[in-house]
């Protein structure tokens, strides 16, 4: 049984009534690769892209659940640098589905107070990508519930790259003293300094078996709990994800208080 409590400061997201216990807390930020579409579909004699159809709804299902449990940032990664090299009219079907995401879920993420942003490599996206995902990013822009993060086109060596070089040019610049590089200002110059208080993962999850982290968010993952799970990405459901989140919960069981 899960809990809904949560350490960090609560959104304005209404929290489904369940038993409350304070000594669990639900993940602030949870990270998704989700992995699996193509091998469902194939289990099921369909083509790849049918597996990443059905993937679009399970986002739909994962992301109405997780706002409902209070989570504050769900991060997806959706596409990585790496995807390019996949058939053409797969990528081109991928790069499709951000506009159907836009047309048949935006109006309910501006009722239920989600604010969608994204992470990753966007200029390199075809236009009518980019259009979808800017105006998704704009409609939402004053919703102040969960943030649905998606990682589109995201690499986590390339995201460092380009931050150490931001770094090194403000250095050069004398905007900054070398001395004064530390932490807080490496996060600063990442993509996911936007999310603020709520830029390291709490809980990884991956679907489908593999128990890698493939170049995702790699600074932002250090202290973060990791959870696999054999299930392929449009088989899991909410339950799935409540299940995952019990785990977390056992793990961060405090006894006592301590
Ligand atoms: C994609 C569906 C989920 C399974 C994994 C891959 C396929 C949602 C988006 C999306 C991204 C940005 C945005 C709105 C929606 C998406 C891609 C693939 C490339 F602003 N799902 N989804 N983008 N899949």
């Amino acid at each position: 049984m899960i809990n809904f409590f949560k350490k960090k400061k609560q959104k304005e997201n209404k929290i489904a009534s369940r038993p409350f216990d304070e000594m669990d807390e639900v993940p602030s930020h949870i990270a998704i690769i989700m992995d699996g579409n193509g091998r469902w579909a194939q289990k099921k004699f369909l083509p790849r892209i049918a597996g990443h159809k059905e993937g679009m709804n399970t986002v739909k299902k994962i992301t109405r659940r997780s706002s409902q449990i209070g989570v504050n940032v769900l991060t997806l990664y959706a596409f990585s640098t790496e995807n390019w090299r996949r058939p053409d009219p797969e990528v081109n079907f991928l790069m499709q589905l951000p506009v159907d995401f836009f047309d048949t879920f935006v109006p309910e993420l501006i009722k239920e107070n989600i604010k969608v942003q994204v992470i990753g490599f966007t200029d390199q996206l075809p236009l009518h990508t980019k259009k979808a995902v800017t105006k998704a990013i704009e409609d939402t822009k004053n919703n102040t519930g969960m943030i649905l993060n998606f990682a589109l086109n995201y690499g986590s060596r390339s995201e460092m790259l380009e931050a150490t070089k931001k770094i090194a040019k403000l250095v050069k610049d004398n905007t900054l003293k070398l001395e004064e590089i530390d932490e807080a200002i490496f996060e600063s110059q990442l993509m996911t300094a936007s999310l603020g208080d709520n830029q390291e993962v709490d809980y990884l999850i991956r679907t489908s078996g593999e128990e890698r982290i493939s170049n995702f968010l790699l600074w932002q993952n250090a202290y973060s709990e990791f959870y696999f799970t054999k299930e392929l990405w449009p088989d899991f459901n909410e339950q799935s994800l409540e299940n995952a989140i019990a785990v977390y919960q056992k793990r961060h069981r405090r006894f006592g208080g301590l």
